[in-house]
């Protein structure tokens, strides 16, 4: 069968006055296609990036289901056959049936059907559970809706960066970036909306998941049984519907606010398919230069120069590692976007000077410019016709913000992206690795929904057509709509504008060092930001209910395809404790992102602010981190390749575990390691759950069984952390900083009792070579037959020489020294009577290396 060039819908059918595209991509991904007649804009997910990412991607695991919609696996014999009058096989392993009121699409994943007449709808997984069920499709007034029943013990994760519990059932979202100040859900208790928005929800029911992204950047609520318990209402628009327009404006305006969107579902069964096909379709993390796994220092604001030199210095004198310093809006000269003012002299010199030390420096750029008719890059930008419209599209908007009145560049133009990239890239030449995107969704200080009115405009000026198309028929190769991007009112790309701002600073970055992977920080995003930056929470604060409330947000916006995620480490508003800081910054050493930031009229909160105790409590915490990036790297690179979040829920790896389901106080690193964060002062003990399977205390090696709660008694100098039994954890030595060279040396830590496969990722840690097929991967796999074990690293792959020389094995929990074989040959092994470790030197060589001990 000829591969089609555009992605034709599947089949077709009307409800009432509208069109309704079906459409599979794979059979475990379909979409609904809704076209609502008065609405032609189709902004959906943008292609920001995305070529970069199709090629980073050609190693990813399934990325061929998706190309290849001609290739689905055959139907087994019988099934779906004959109930229709008419049935189509439209491919090997797709088949419709259609009947006068019902449309059913089969696929080797699954089965949607439809009733014509009322467009409920049903979808059932590879194993017969309806994983949803929709009882009403409502798409004809100006508040589109859609009501899916909730089952029993059904769960629902995700939906990107949002406060409260992780189980979302029960509450209601919308999905509206705002700036909100001190979020956590006990300040705010009914607070719905964040800084980022990303309408997708994981379900989980009976051990299987399923997903749905309803793509849509304008406003939309989300009832999660809270109004009623067994209903999942998705509303386009607010949570009331839209009182009845008088005027043919209002009428207009209304619905730009509601949007216009396409549902995607994902038929899993397991969270992980689940979560890289999500991935597949809006993109994957690129790998982000190394240094940014390491420890970074931030605070609103280091005021001068001479403040941020001091911070360097007593890092590196305290012997705190650390590769980052950020600069805060006081680096600006009277809030200018790209200056320094003048406590900042010499920006070039100082900045040279912070990379001798071994840090780079990060700074802020808010997306307001300042209306001063003599300041460059207002100049410029009016030249380039850059800015958002005041609401008839005549004269540029003009709103408060930091820098006073400002002017809004309009970064959903290519052309003023590109304009952007370039002013920012003449800032980053002074010297710095990274941009920090803050204010961008927008945030205005006097609007009255604090952000740009719903009728701005956008798109006035796009002189170019716009590459606006949905995503997911891009990177398939399937289609890739040129879409001219038409004057559009902001309530319909409101979600939209962080992403764009996040994606012309990683142009801009690029710009200024192509082959450099850059490290771009957003607070505003919608689905796909983690293809542009990381992101971090925003303004949290200095509680003891927040450090406990940044797991399941980090957990939900990991399930949500943003990986390099992270909190302010010891809260941004209010002041720290040396406890409380001491606790998040053991904790936040096996989170993604990792940097201490805290607010302008806050205490200080440096690792060494609260005296020698907690200093060491911080070192300690930091040193750890910087001793396990072999295995965040490797976590990192999963992440890149497949989606799989670096920061896991529980569930991600025991879904049938009820226990583990409902696990928020507690998160996995990897697969391997369990974090169980001290999340009370004073605590003597914590409960920890841990899955079935074997367990090891991280700490005393002490071996429990999984599958209950234990009682483990607290120690100010750690947290409790196991490994799971049957691990290989890679670490390498202690170090202040990230430097380009890797370890020769890296550590094996084997822990016994099971099995496990991972994939080993080396590059050079800061070029875009990894693209280019310029990195060493290999298969390590761990298998436990009783007394006889066996590590085997397979050939390595790829045009990278690795750095590695030695492997060191360290086996835990031996009770002696082993007989090691290594490809036959016999190694000698030490042991470490007092450590209960197994200690043996592996010389690497690239091809496979099998090693047994006995
Ligand atoms: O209105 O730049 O979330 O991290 O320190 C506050 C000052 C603006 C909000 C960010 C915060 C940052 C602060 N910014």
């Amino acid at each position: 069968m000829k591969q089609p060039q555009t992605l034709e819908p599947t089949a077709s059918f009307r409800l009432g006055e509208l069109t309704v595209e079906l459409t599979a991509f794979a059979p475990d991904v379909l979409r609904l296609r809704l076209h609502n007649a008065p609405l032609s804009l189709t902004p959906a997910l943008s292609r920001w990036g995305r070529e970069k990412l199709s090629q980073s991607q050609a190693d990813s695991t399934r990325p061929e289901q998706l190309k290849a919609r001609s290739d689905f696996p055959p139907l087994p014999a019988g099934e779906g056959r004959g109930e229709g009058e008419r049935v189509a096989q439209i491919t090997r392993g797709l088949q419709l049936h259609r009947t006068a009121h019902r449309l059913t699409l089969t696929t080797t994943a699954g089965k949607f059907s439809v009733n014509l007449r009322s467009g409920a709808w049903t979808l059932h997984d590879c194993g017969g559970l309806e994983v949803f069920r929709c009882s009403q499709l409502d798409l004809a007034d100006a508040s589109p809706q859609l009501t899916l029943q909730l089952d029993d013990g059904e769960s629902i994760f995700g939906l990107g960066e949002s406060t409260g519990p992780f189980n979302k059932r029960g509450l209601i979202r919308e999905f509206w970036n705002a700036d909100v100040l001190g979020h956590a859900s006990c300040i705010h208790p009914s607070l719905r909306n964040l800084y980022v928005s990303i309408p997708f929800a994981l379900s989980l029911r009976e051990g299987r998941a399923a997903g749905l992204f309803w793509d849509n950047p304008a406003r939309q609520t989300w009832d999660i049984g809270c109004t009623e318990p067994d209903e999942f209402r998705l509303r386009a628009g607010g949570l009331q519907p839209p009182s009845v327009a008088t005027s043919s404006t209002e009428r207009r305006l209304q619905t730009a606010a509601t949007g216009d969107g396409s549902l995607y579902l994902f038929l899993g069964p397991t969270p992980a398919e689940v979560v890289a096909r999500f991935t597949e379709l809006t993109g994957r993390m690129p790998l982000p230069p190394r240094w940014a796994l390491g420890y970074q220092q931030s605070r609103y604001g280091y005021a001068s120069r001479a403040e941020v030199e001091r911070i360097a210095r007593e890092f590196r004198r305290r012997k705190i590692p650390c590769d980052a310093l950020h600069l805060d809006i006081h680096h600006m000269d009277a809030h200018r976007v790209f200056t320094f003012g003048k406590s900042f002299p010499r920006p070039r010199e100082m900045l040279a000077k912070l990379v001798r030390r071994g840090f780079k420096a990060v700074a802020i750029v808010d997306p307001g410019v300042k209306d001063d008719p003599k300041f460059g890059v207002l100049k410029r930008g009016l030249a380039q016709r850059a800015f958002v419209k005041a609401p008839g599209g005549k004269r540029d908007f003009i709103g408060k913000v930091w820098p006073g009145k400002s002017r809004f560049p309009d970064f959903l133009n290519a052309r003023v992206r590109q304009w952007w990239a370039q002013e920012q890239a003449a800032f980053q030449r002074l010297g710095l690795a990274g941009i920090w995107n803050d204010m961008n969704e927008p945030a205005l200080f006097d609007t009255p929904g604090k952000t740009l009115p719903d009728d701005c405009v956008h798109g006035c000026e796009a002189d170019t057509p716009v590459r606006f198309g949905p995503l997911a028929e891009s990177p398939t190769g399937l289609g890739d709509k040129s879409v001219p991007l038409t004057p559009t009112p902001h309530a319909s790309v409101h979600n939209l504008y962080g992403s764009a701002m996040a994606a012309a600073s990683r142009e801009g970055a690029l710009l200024a060092a192509p082959d450099q992977r850059p490290f771009i920080l957003t607070r505003a995003g919608y689905a796909g930001i983690q293809r542009h930056a990381a992101v971090w929470t925003g303004d949290n604060s200095s509680t003891w209910e927040h450090l406990a409330e940044s797991i399941p947000m980090l957990l939900n916006l990991s399930l949500s395809g943003v990986a390099f995620c992270g909190a302010d480490v010891g809260g941004f508003l209010d002041h720290c404790t040396g406890e409380l800081l001491a606790r998040w910054t053991q904790m936040a050493a096996f989170t993604p992102f990792f940097r201490n930031h805290a607010n302008n009229d806050s205490r200080s909160q440096e690792p060494w602010a609260f005296g020698p105790a907690v200093e060491a409590q911080c070192r300690d915490a930091i040193a750890l981190r910087y001793q396990l990036l072999p295995y965040l790297s490797c976590l990192f690179a999963e992440a890149h390749r497949t989606g799989a979040p670096i920061m896991r829920p529980l569930l991600w790896h025991h879904p049938n575990d009820p226990a583990a389901v409902a696990c928020e106080d507690q998160f996995l690193l990897g697969e391997s390691l369990l974090v169980a964060p001290i999340l009370r002062p004073e605590a003597r003990v914590r409960s920890v759950y841990l899955p079935v399977g074997q367990w090891f205390d991280f700490w005393s090696g002490e071996l429990y069984d999984g599958g209950q709660h234990v009682l483990i008694e607290t120690v100010p100098e750690h947290i409790p952390v196991f490994v799971r039994g049957g691990s290989v954890v890679p670490t390498g030595a202690p170090r202040q900083f990230i430097s380009g060279e890797a370890d020769p040396v890296v550590n094996l830590h084997v822990w016994p009792h099971g099995r496990c496969a991972f994939t080993w990722q080396e590059d050079d840690g800061e070029s875009l070579g990894y693209e280019r097929g310029e990195l060493a991967t290999r298969t390590i796999e761990f298998v436990d037959r009783g007394p006889r074990r066996e590590l085997v690293l397979g050939a390595t792959q790829g045009a990278w020489v690795s750095r590695v020389q030695t492997w060191r094995i360290v086996v835990r929990s031996a009770r002696r020294a082993y007989r090691v074989w290594v490809n036959g040959s016999r190694v000698e092994a030490g042991f470490e009577p007092s450590l209960g470790v197994c200690l043996f030197d592996v010389a690497n060589a690239p091809g496979e290396l099998r090693i047994k001990w006995l």
